[in-house]
């Protein structure tokens, strides 16, 4: 094997909440405590965006038609989402999460890595840890998570697949590569349908298909990605906890029970919706960096647009006419406009995004910046960048 050994020694969470918005209905509403729930579009055209795990037993599960979930399962519970309550749940483990360590990476509301290698020293074990935080977010939210604790991010987060519902799952170095032999190719990190379906054609269906593959026919069909996807098979990953990285993406979208054929009713809806992004985006003191719109035309038909803000915005105004222009433009290139789900969504700014761009762009923060350097001589305001680069130590 090429490159550096491994690094073994990392202490790795990756923390998933079970069942997240039904399991916050279920906590508010004791009544749907042990019921089967499902929360989403509760249209004739909805789509499920979680079962509770009563609900699952029936074959119900996320991105399923709601259609097809009640045939499945007609005495469930179905309920529209209430995202003002996930977030609020989302914050408060958060806050959790960062009791053990800083380096904690969000990769959506109710999911992160935690690089608890440093806490060791003073909190014990990852295992003990994975049982302290287990134990505060039921205390405290009075929610179930599931912790996968490994010595890297992809072995984590298969443990906690593994380890599911309500449970903690430690994938040791010398079982990753026996443990990942037996998946299909599909549940490994970055091999999406079509990977899968080239992957196939030469006789891989697992990933132990992929750990035993001969180098030169791999790299036939996946050309350099060869290399790095056989040493992820191997459970070798040294992607590095990135911090702050929480939700990338907020959005909100809707479909409709008959088809909208009027402009102005687009632009009533994608109005609606970007409100109710951008007020999750404001909750989560997140700005966006790029809109984008999602326009699905019958009979299931999806395009996406999306543009960059700069600066990033969390204003429902600003980004409410970046989102109308982009459908607009779309709605002026179809000979018969015709929209059967409209979505919009916000990929959230980093911070060295928002810091460049209020220095770059921003003219009245320019304007500002001038007049403070005028005001104590330049130097006053430096960009942030500049500052990095002087200083010969960061
Ligand atoms: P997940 O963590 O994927 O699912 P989950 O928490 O409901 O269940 P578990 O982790 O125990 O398997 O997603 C978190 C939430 O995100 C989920 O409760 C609802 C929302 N979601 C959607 O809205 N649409 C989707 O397609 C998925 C997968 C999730
Ligand atoms: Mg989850």
């Amino acid at each position: 094997m090429s490159g550096s050994s491994p690094n073994l020694d990392r202490a790795i969470l990756h923390v998933d909440m079970d069942a997240f918005y039904a399991s916050v209905e279920q906590r508010d509403d004791p009544k749907l405590r042990g019921l089967p729930v499902i929360i989403g579009g509760t249209g004739r055209r909805g789509v499920v965006a979680t079962a509770s795990y009563e609900a699952r037993k029936f074959g119900v599960g996320s991105a399923m038609p709601t259609a097809q979930a009640k045939q499945r399962c007609p005495h469930g519970v179905y309920l529209a989402p209430r995202m003002s309550r996930y977030v609020e749940a989302s914050v408060q483990i958060f806050e959790i999460f960062r009791e053990f360590t800083p380096q904690v990476e969000g990769l959506s509301l109710d999911e992160a890595f935690l690089d608890v290698s440093a806490s060791r020293s003073l909190l014990g074990s990852p295992m003990k840890m994975a049982d302290a935080l287990k134990a505060r977010v039921r205390q405290r939210c009075d929610l179930a998570c599931t912790v996968g604790v490994a010595h890297n991010k992809l072995l984590a987060k298969l443990g906690s697949g593994l380890g599911k519902p309500d449970g903690i799952r430690q994938i040791q170095p010398d079982e990753a590569a026996t443990v990942l032999a037996g998946l299909p190719i599909g549940r490994l990190w970055t091999v999406g349908e079509q990977t899968a379906a080239r992957l196939q054609t030469i006789g891989i269906h697992r990933i132990g298909d992929l750990q035993q593959a001969r180098a030169d026919s791999l790299a036939r069909v996946l050309g350099r990605r060869a290399e790095p996807l056989r040493l992820l098979a191997l459970g070798l990953d040294e992607r590095p906890v990135v911090v702050g990285r929480a939700d990338k993406s907020i959005g909100a979208e809707e479909t409709f029970e008959q088809d909208i054929r009027q402009l102005d009713q687009a632009l009533a809806v994608l109005m609606r919706l970007t409100e109710r992004a951008a007020a999750r985006l404001r909750g989560a003191l997140h700005q966006a960096a790029v809109v984008q719109v999602k326009l699905r035309k019958p009979p299931f038909i999806t395009h996406t647009r999306q543009r960059r803000m700069q600066p990033p915005s969390a204003s429902t105004d600003v980004l409410y006419a970046s989102a109308r222009e982009l459908l607009e433009r779309w709605w002026q290139e179809q000979s018969s406009p015709a929209l059967r789900l409209v979505g919009v969504s916000f990929e959230v700014a980093s911070e060295e995004q928002i810091q460049q761009d209020l220095f770059a762009v921003a003219p009245a923060k320019r304007a500002l910046e001038d007049q403070i350097n005028a005001k104590f001589g330049s130097g006053g305001v430096v960009r942030a960048r500049g500052l990095r680069a002087k200083d010969p130590d960061t």
